[in-house]
């Protein structure tokens, strides 16, 4: 009788931390210009956030390769020209760009990679966009950062 009446006291003070799977998530793109998501919620609570980035489609990376890059909304039509120009070689991302706050590489069908980012470098007083610098990708590969508690 008596731990029946503690337990819901026992749950409702577990800590409130987000708990490890809340740090990271896990997109993929195949052979379209789509991620499989508009929208990805990171979590403050978090102090690393983590982006597990799949190329579910079987075409080569030189003729739809992806990549999944994080920026300041602003800085989007930037970093894609930049990108654009920097070539296939540097996966089409211009090299220590400070405007980069993660990115994967470039891959192909079949490929994945992780990425790992502090969420210190981010502020709730600017918006977020992820995208893929794949020239003519982002138009259609990019989605929204939601900065949750
Ligand atoms: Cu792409």
């Amino acid at each position: 009788m008596r731990l029946y009446l503690l337990l819901p006291l026992a749950i409702a003070f577990l800590p409130t931390v987000a708990a490890a799977d809340d740090c990271e998530v896990s997109v993929s793109a195949g052979d379209g210009m789509a991620f499989n998501t508009r929208s990805i919620d990171v979590p403050l609570s978090c102090e690393q956030f983590t982006v597990n980035f799949e190329h579910t489609g079987r075409l080569p990376k030189g003729g739809m390769g992806h990549n999944w890059v994080l920026t300041q909304s602003s800085d989007v039509n930037a970093v894609v020209q930049a990108g654009t120009a920097a070539g296939i070689a540097n996966d089409f991302l211009p090299e220590d760009d400070s405007k980069i706050i993660a990115a994967t590489p470039l891959l192909g069908g079949g490929e994945s990679a992780s990425v790992t980012f502090e969420t210190s470098g981010l502020s709730a007083d600017n918006s977020y966009t992820y995208f893929c610098s794949f020239p003519g990708h982002s138009a259609m590969m990019r989605g929204t950062v939601n900065l949750v508690e």
